[in-house]
């Protein structure tokens, strides 16, 4: 799946048209709001923004996974919470109904996700469970041709907005093999949300807890009608999901290098614009050479998981998109905490976006599999028969 190289430039061209023009002039709005103004993400569903890794069957726009990248890449020049209104339903909202939906859970969701009337969430994460994925206590209990779901689920993105979750509960004994993925509608009896978290940063994302108290869910919503995949189903989803957040860390990562280049030209100190001193000059350098690293990383990654079986999984894919996710996001870290020190004192005072951004940027290392989980993952392929 791909889009046509004359309608992908095209696409991308209004993207970052939309970028410059749109969204980093609404930077501090956002900031304010702390959410994203409706207006711009009506202009987002216009655009199609929320179903690019959509087949076009399905009424998205049926980007590659190297397409998204590059378009991942440039939204990752603006504020993240911009790209996080639409992004549970290009990446980890999505894709396990695409790799392992039934074709009746295809038609009867991808179009609404893609044009955006539905927002859907990933619902994985307790408060027990996080790098320990598969130790999801979350239950599902079937009940004739129904199930009857109890747990929490915790910093679930996009939860505040969501019509609809894909989410994972045990069916089954202790381990992967016992854990399921169902499409859950927000509005079923029994599911509340936790008040919005506080966090860090990337004012504008909504996150929360969704309780489930004997929440029914008919038994023909399990993803792909069989239980017991659903470790397998959530782990694809990462897979593809620590891809997009590579490309989103490389774009902030040039977006950092641009403002402190800019400052570097623009403030002066003994006489002569800071930019002029080869130890800025070194932070700059080595920021763009990791940018570069990254990036390659990014595009070479992206380029084998398209070449693989679509929704199948390739460990050795697995483990390359967990090189990338380590390094790009890592990366990002060691370019942000560079450019507040090129910036000084102004670094740290709200005004200036490095502050912002260098806030924003930690979460990278910590969601959809932290640096550690990433490294295990790595190793574990590394060290296989
Ligand atoms: N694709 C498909 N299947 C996969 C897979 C992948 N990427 N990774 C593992 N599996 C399969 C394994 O092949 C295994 O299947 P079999 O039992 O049939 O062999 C099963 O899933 C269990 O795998 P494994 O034994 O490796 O699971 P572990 O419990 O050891 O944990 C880690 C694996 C730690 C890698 C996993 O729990 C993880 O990714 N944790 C981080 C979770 C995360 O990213 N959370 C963020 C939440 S979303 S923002």
């Amino acid at each position: 799946m791909a889009l046509d190289a004359e309608s992908f430039s095209l696409l991308r061209a209004s993207v970052q048209r939309f970028i410059e023009e749109r969204l980093k002039p609404a930077e501090d709005t956002l900031e304010e709001l702390d959410d994203v103004p409706a207006d711009i993400v009506a202009d987002m569903k216009e655009m199609g923004l929320f179903g690019i890794s959509i087949p076009e069957e399905y009424g998205g726009i049926g980007l590659s996974m190297s397409q998204e990248c590059e378009v991942v890449y440039d939204l990752g020049h603006t504020a993240f919470a911009f790209r996080s209104v639409f992004g549970t339903n290009v990446g980890i909202g999505s894709q396990g109904i695409l790799m392992d939906g039934t074709e009746e859970q295809k038609q009867a969701y991808l179009p609404r996700i893609a044009s955006g009337d539905l927002i859907i969430s990933f619902a994985l994460t307790e408060p027990e469970a996080g790098s320990d994925a598969a130790s999801v206590q979350t239950r599902a209990v079937l009940e004739g041709d129904h199930y009857v779901i109890n747990g929490t689920k915790r910093f679930i993105t996009n939860a505040p907005r969501a019509g609809a979750f894909t989410l994972m509960a045990r069916t089954g004994d202790a381990g992967a093999s016992g854990i399921s993925s169902f499409i859950v509608p927000a509005d079923t009896p029994g599911i509340t949300l936790g008040k919005p978290d506080r966090k860090m940063g990337q004012r504008g994302t909504k996150t929360c807890d969704v309780v489930l108290e004997n929440v029914r869910v008919p038994a023909a919503n399990i993803i792909g009608g069989v239980p017991g995949v659903g470790f397998k189903t959530a782990m694809k989803v990462l897979d593809r999901g620590r891809l997009h957040i590579s490309a989103l860390a490389c774009g902030m990562a040039h977006r950092l290098i641009t403002d402190a280049v800019a400052y570097a030209r623009e403030r002066k100190q003994f006489g002569k614009p800071i930019g002029d001193f080869q130890l800025i000059q070194a932070m700059l350098a080595d920021s763009q050479a990791e940018l570069y690293a990254g990036m390659s990383m990014v595009r070479d990654c992206a380029q084998r998981y398209d070449a693989k079986a679509p929704g199948k999984a390739d460990p050795e894919v697995s483990m390359l998109a967990s090189c990338t996710k380590m390094f790009c996001t890592e990366m990002v870290g060691r370019v942000a905490d560079r450019a507040v020190q090129i910036h000084g004192g102004a670094g740290y005072i709200a005004e200036y976006k490095a502050e912002r951004f260098y806030r924003d940027v930690r979460l990278l290392r910590l969601y959809e599999g932290t640096t550690q989980i990433q490294q295990l993952i790595i190793a574990k392929q590394l060290l296989r028969d």
